[in-house]
């Protein structure tokens, strides 16, 4: 990745881990298994820890759909079924590392309307990741997760658009590649729009 930036970052208040949509449909054997996918989860865990051990924020997204959701091919969408809330499908795998305190975020759970960033979604009590992440007083955030075409790009965007200086970590993220190359260019994107491309192991601790 020629825009990768290969130095040491030391994690300081103002950062949070944002990881998007680790969900078992989107793992090996799957509904919408991602290529590649089971591979982000020990460097993830890894990065999750360093957050945990600064007292720093990490958010967790899962895409928690009604079962007649848009996005389904049975309603015309492009997807097969894949994460219907309260489903296994929709479940952490037990090998990810969530934290005591780790702000779970649901989104795409409205029949009508397709949600593939994260920023919009919304913890228990209804507060959307934006609002919180401001009254975290935020400034940098690493973003990890899947699937890099969708989730983590419209979530790259966003944040982005709202201001917040954005890591992708690139061997804690896999695309689906519905088209080959998809992933790639999602990350060209991103860097053409101010991300930064970093190794999670840049990440101190
Ligand atoms: C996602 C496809 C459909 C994602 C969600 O999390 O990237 N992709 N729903
Ligand atoms: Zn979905």
């Amino acid at each position: 990745m020629k825009h990768q930036v290969q130095e040491p970052i030391t994690l300081r208040r103002g950062d949070a881990l944002s990881v998007t949509d680790v969900q078992n449909d989107f793992l090996l054997g799957g509904a919408l298994g991602v290529p590649g996918g089971d591979k982000i989860i020990s460097p993830l865990n890894r990065v999750i820890e360093v957050f945990r051990k600064n007292g720093l924020p990490v958010f967790f997204s899962r895409d928690w759909h009604p079962p007649d959701h848009c996005s389904f091919k049975s309603q015309g969408g492009p997807w097969p079924p894949h994460c219907v809330r309260n489903t296994s499908g929709a479940d952490y795998p037990p090998g990810l590392n969530i934290p005591e305190g780790a702000i779970i975020i649901s989104k795409g759970t409205e029949k009508d309307s397709e949600q593939y960033s994260t920023f919009y979604g919304r913890d228990k009590e209804g507060n959307t990741k934006s609002d919180l992440m401001r009254k975290l007083g935020i400034k940098r955030v690493f973003i990890a997760g899947l699937a890099t075409d969708y989730c983590v790009l419209n979530s790259v965007n966003d944040a982005l658009a709202e201001g917040y200086e954005v890591s992708v970590l690139t061997d804690a993220i896999a695309a689906v590649d519905v088209n080959p190359g998809d992933g790639a260019r999602a990350l060209e994107e991103m860097v053409k729009k101010g991300a930064k491309i970093i190794s999670s192991a840049m990440i101190q601790g």
